[in-house]
């Protein structure tokens, strides 16, 4: 049996969580997730989640509220934080600081690219999610419906409602577990996972339709510029699911989705459908990710960096 999360945390008196910058469903199940079994299992403890404002499809999650994203961090060190679906320390963003202060350090993740930033680390590279490796640390016994329901988001998310090829048996087998405290799933991966406002939709359509093939075909992108973004009326949440919309095309390869989230500052993220290693490519440019499901930021002009990842696909196909 693996090491339990409450084991290593002890008579800790402060607890800080957090997950990744723009938060993903795995980000947004797992920091949740973990504040709430920490909660039940650890009622005096002083226990913080820190995140950036998780997206309208979170919202029927119980105790989302609790999320802390105003980052207005105690002088004091926690005496325990942790980490979790960060593969390096800077993915922390604004939480990085007080991780580094912290007494203990505990890195949850589930990336191949993890930095082994915390003291302690549990990091497995072919676990779907961070949801999935933080199970592993949890007395089942302990788990209510909520957190039950903040996982369950969190491993849907990252598998695409167990679709993508990290989705193995032990996934399945931890859903099925927390079907078992009495999910509603087909609402809640329907509330999480495919409602879309009005404006994500028209986003979604207009990055679709500003869609091009590359590599006679074996690659598509499309790049949102801050200017299209402004005109949409949307923030960088709502353009979650276009690089995987993009990646269904048929004959693809490699899906690149580009998001311009300052001047020169170039938000990448790719998805595979098989031949191409995303992560490899991610990697060069400081990224992370997994070979299905990558991504990066890039800082310079737009075209010479294309030039860059198209000739790493190329290689590759
Ligand atoms: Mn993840």
């Amino acid at each position: 049996m693996s090491e339990l999360l409450e084991t290593i945390i002890g008579d800790a008196g402060t607890i800080g969580i957090c997950g990744h910058i723009h938060p993903d469903g795995d980000s947004v199940g797992s920091v949740l997730g973990c504040y709430l079994y920490l909660k039940n299992v650890f009622p005096d403890a002083e226990i913080t989640p820190y995140l950036d404002q998780p997206g309208e499809s979170f919202r029927m999650l119980t105790g989302i509220e609790q999320i802390r994203s105003d980052f207005q961090l105690p002088e004091e060190p926690f005496d325990v934080f942790i980490s979790l679906d960060c593969g390096s320390a800077d993915r922390m963003g604004k939480c990085q600081e007080a991780f580094d202060k912290a007494k203990k350090t505990i890195s949850i993740d589930h990336h191949i690219t993890n930095t082994g930033f915390g003291q302690i680390n549990f990091v497995e590279p072919y676990a779907s999610s961070a949801c999935e490796v933080l199970f592993g640390h949890l007395d089942r016994e302990k788990i209510d419906l909520p957190t039950a329901e903040a996982l369950y988001v969190g491993i849907m998310h990252d598998t695409g409602v167990f679709k993508y090829s990290c989705t193995s048996e032990k996934t399945m087998n931890i859903a099925g577990f927390l079907m078992s405290k009495g999910i509603d799933t087909a609402n809640l991966i329907d509330q999480s996972f495919y409602m879309k406002t009005f404006k994500q939709l028209k986003a979604m359509g207009y990055a679709l339709n500003k869609a091009e093939l590359q590599l006679g075909g074996k690659a598509i992108i499309t790049v949102l510029t801050k200017n299209d973004m402004e005109k949409l009326g949307i923030t960088s949440a709502d353009t979650e699911g276009i690089v995987s919309e993009l990646r269904t095309t048929d004959g693809v390869e490699c899906a690149v989705f580009v998001r311009e989230d300052a001047p020169q500052t170039y938000k990448f993220s790719l998805r595979s459908n098989g031949k191409v290693d995303v992560s490899a490519i991610s990697s060069s440019f400081d990224g992370g990710g997994h070979k299905m499901a990558a991504g990066f930021t890039a800082k310079g002009e737009l075209d010479g960096i294309l030039t860059q990842v198209y000739a790493m696909i190329m290689l590759q196909l």
